[in-house]
């Protein structure tokens, strides 16, 4: 007969009772044994279900097909790549950690200056209150800011309900790519920003790059060189639907002149283009014949749209404020206003830039914000100049742009790969550049510097790349 539970139970109980009575240590021992091996064998157990958890969720798929056009792209985002490498030295180097200086990618340094700096805090303040608290906005943004501007930045050329406020001219360029959709051909200048390209590709208006000249195939490279003084020659192109043009442009630094903008406006009418014009630094414009806007051309508001930012105008990379303007006169051949479809995909896709940034894109318009960002944008300006000046003087390489950009390009000597001398910069003299080639197979041969570092910095880079080149 098999002994029941409760008495093998109360067995159990009378054993420790008597074991409590006959020694105190014992028992302690034992229960002390017994709490651990329970917690042991426990935690073996979470341990043995996780790492089976894991392996299956590893090898668990789903029944959902990938979109095609991602394994199209034929490399990761420029930039992440930019900073595994430079990671991968440090890794590699770690003595070397705090001696690197980058000159790569092209995000602000400089603080937030005072009169803009209170346009946000008032921004945040007033949601502490009653009367100034706001929810959700337009998704186009505060009629005010849209109508300054209108006002201070387009001397009223434009609507301001032409004007859509945003998170930044990278996200609008992509929401510009859903407007256009996957059935577009698309050009770009050639090395260009790639989010141009990258999106084109995301949305499926390309087929794959071709792995000798690294062009996706149904896109028109236009190329532009210092053989063309990089503005690129559209008319011996093939038409495209949509031509992607940045000026002063990334990463040449060059600014397009009002002739040259004429001419490209011209064509872009005769060949029935829609131009998405990119003026994201148009503050670091001096020279008086280089317009800041495309809507300084004649005729420009029925083929271009314009994207630009606050980001390099008052530091706000990290604050995020763009805006895109597209004017009700742009139609597609249909009659239809692009301006009706961008307004569908911002009302539909994107909730309105921050309240309080947007508070901040007031008072950079003020005319104390205006001269805030002329201090800033000099400060900049004098910070390529020193970078001009050095590769200016050192022997075989030519140098470009930084007038009227952040950007200066560098020419290589003859038969340098781009990164091979990003490579070479890197581990001699700890400087992180960009490689032409990352900008598309145009950039080959030349070398992006930024301006956007701080001053001691520059200072410190120009000297070590004087030694190291
Ligand atoms: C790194 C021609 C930089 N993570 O800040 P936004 O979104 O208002 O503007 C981005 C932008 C738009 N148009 C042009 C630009 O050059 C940029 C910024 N480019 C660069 O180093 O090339 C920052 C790039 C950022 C990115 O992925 O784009």
């Amino acid at each position: 007969m098999k002994p029941n539970r409760s008495s093998l139970t109360n067995c159990c109980i009378l054993t420790i009772f008597i074991f409590a009575l006959t020694s105190t240590t014992l028992v302690t021992v034992t229960r002390a044994f017994t709490t651990s091996s329970i917690l042991s064998s426990a935690s073996s157990r979470t341990l043995s279900s996780s790492s089976s958890s894991t392996s299956s969720s590893l090898d668990a798929v789903t029944g959902v097909t990938r979109n095609p056009n991602f394994s199209k792209l034929a490399g990761g985002y420029l930039f992440p790549e930019i900073a595994r490498r430079r990671n991968a030295y440090i890794e590699a180097h770690p003595d070397m950690a705090s001696r690197i200086i980058s000159l790569g990618i092209g995000d602000t340094t400089q603080p937030i200056p005072s009169h803009i700096l209170s346009g946000l805090e008032q921004g945040a303040t007033k949601l502490g209150t009653k009367d100034g608290y706001t929810g959700y906005g337009a998704e186009q943004g505060q009629t005010l800011l849209r109508q300054r501007i209108a006002s201070v930045l387009y001397q009223d050329r434009i609507e301001p309900d032409e004007v859509f406020v945003s998170d930044g001219a990278k996200c609008d360029i992509s929401r510009l790519q859903q407007v256009f959709g996957s059935q577009v051909i698309t050009a770009v200048q050639d090395p260009s920003y790639p989010v141009y390209v990258d999106t084109a590709v995301m949305m499926g208006q390309t087929g794959t790059q071709d792995s000798t000249t690294k062009q996706y195939q149904n896109i028109v490279y236009m190329p532009c060189t210092a053989d063309n003084q990089f503005f690129p020659d559209y008319a011996s192109l093939p038409r495209a639907d949509i031509v992607y043009f940045c000026s002063p442009n990334n990463p040449t630094g060059a600014a397009a002149t009002k002739e040259q903008l004429t001419s490209l406006v011209q064509l872009c009418k005769e060949r029935g283009s829609i131009l998405v014009f990119d003026a994201a630094y148009a503050p670091f414009i001096r020279n008086p014949n280089v317009p800041k806007s495309i809507y300084e051309i004649d005729g420009a508001k029925e083929v271009a749209i314009e994207v630009n930012s606050f980001s390099k105008y008052a530091g706000f990379t990290g604050v995020r404020l763009g805006w895109t303007v597209v004017p009700h006169a742009l139609k597609y051949s249909d009659g239809t206003p692009v301006r009706n479809d961008f307004n569908r995909v911002m009302t539909t896709a994107f909730n309105g830039a921050s309240n309080i940034v947007q508070s901040g894109g007031l008072a950079c318009l003020d005319p104390e914000g205006m001269k805030e960002i002329d201090t800033l944008i000099n400060y900049y300006l004098e910070n390529a100049k020193l970078l001009r000046e050095t590769f200016a003087s050192i022997q075989g390489y030519k140098v470009f742009g930084g007038t009227d950009a952040p950007y200066v390009f560098v020419q290589l000597p003859q038969g340098m790969k781009s990164w091979d001398a990003f490579t070479h910069i890197l581990e001699k003299a700890q400087v992180v550049t960009i490689p032409g080639a990352g900008f598309g197979p145009g950039g080959e041969g030349y070398l992006r510097l930024s301006a956007f570092a701080p001053r001691d910095k520059i200072i410190e880079a120009c000297a070590r790349l004087k030694v190291a080149l």
